[in-house]
């Protein structure tokens, strides 16, 4: 008997799905799933072809965090040292979504519940299911938020709300963090998976180096002071002007026609 793979990976159009793939559990997650992630990951870094990725579920949850049944956790004993697991699994993978130089939508396709409402919100664009929910889960097991929620939620809900989601694990619907700007847009269930592809598809036709810029000065722009972040601009802009793209956006406007990027 084969074993299902817990990571889905599909290349077309440009554009990279991965799909987390253990729907039973809320495709929360296993030491073997992170290193089929971080399999896909490395996959998708070196294809040239790839413009865009786009992250998702299977089933009726997005990701509900680690899965708690994957390692011996029990009263009286000493317990795993998560510090480990933090190291080996859950930093990569954030530091390396952060790091790809192309846009990565996110479609939370349910419940994104500890490390998976945290891995969501480390990607570039999210998109949720209006029935879709992010939870703080964390606190409830005697946990802090991990995957880069403590630094993440105060920068996009603020403070107080984040320390608020962080300490009660309320369930945020879609709609609500749609309202406080965690995230890009609440979409109707069924019109998600439509919606993100088209999205991604479209991203996939832009000019990608220039995406990648973008991505990275606003990512910088958290911990740069104002000076830091007008010479990384400059930079960046030096580096964007010697693209393809540009000089094709800047000829296409100029010939009055529709440019045809090249991602290069
Ligand atoms: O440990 C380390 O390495 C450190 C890193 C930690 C990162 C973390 O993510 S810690 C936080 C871990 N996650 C959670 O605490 C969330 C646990 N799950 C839930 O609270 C709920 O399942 C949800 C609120 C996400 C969804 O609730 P609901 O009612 O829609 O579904 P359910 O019935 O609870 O779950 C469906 C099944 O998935 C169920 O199995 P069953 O009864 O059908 O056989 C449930 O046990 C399973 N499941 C859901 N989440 C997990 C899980 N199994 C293992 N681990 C999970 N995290």
């Amino acid at each position: 008997m084969t074993s299902e793979k817990t990571i889905l990976l599909t290349i077309a159009d440009g554009v990279a799905t991965i799909t987390l793939n253990r729907p039973d559990r809320l495709n929360s997650f296993t030491a073997a799933m992170h290193a089929e992630l971080r399999e896909a990951l490395a996959e998708v870094q070196d294809d040239k072809t790839v413009r865009c990725v786009l992250l998702t579920g299977a089933g009726r949850g997005f990701c509900a965090g680690q899965d708690l049944s994957d390692r011996a956790v029990a009263p009286g004993t000493q317990g795993p040292d998560l510090g480990v697991s933090i190291e080996t699994n859950y930093n990569p993978l954030v530091r390396s979504l952060r790091a790809l130089p192309m846009p990565v939508i996110c479609a939370v396709n349910g419940v994104a519940a500890g490390a998976g409402a945290n891995l969501a919100l480390a990607c570039d664009i999210v998109l949720a299911a209006r029935s879709a929910s992010f939870i703080q889960a964390f606190c409830k097991i005697g946990l802090l938020p991990d995957s880069g929620g403590t630094w993440t939620l105060p920068r996009l809900v603020g403070h107080a709300r984040a320390m608020g989601l962080a300490m009660l694990g309320d369930k945020l619907s879609a709609e609500q963090a749609e309202a406080w700007g965690m995230i890009w847009k609440a979409v109707d269930d069924d019109k998600l998976a439509g919606e993100a592809l088209a999205l991604a598809r479209h991203l996939a036709t832009q000019p990608t180096k220039g995406l990648g810029f973008i991505k990275q000065a606003l990512n910088a722009s958290s911990t740069n002071d104002l000076d830091a972040q007008l010479d990384l601009e400059r930079d960046l802009q030096r580096e964007a002007g010697h693209t393809e793209d540009y000089r094709e956006g800047v000829a296409a406007f100029v010939g009055k026609r529709a440019p045809q990027f090249q991602g290069r």
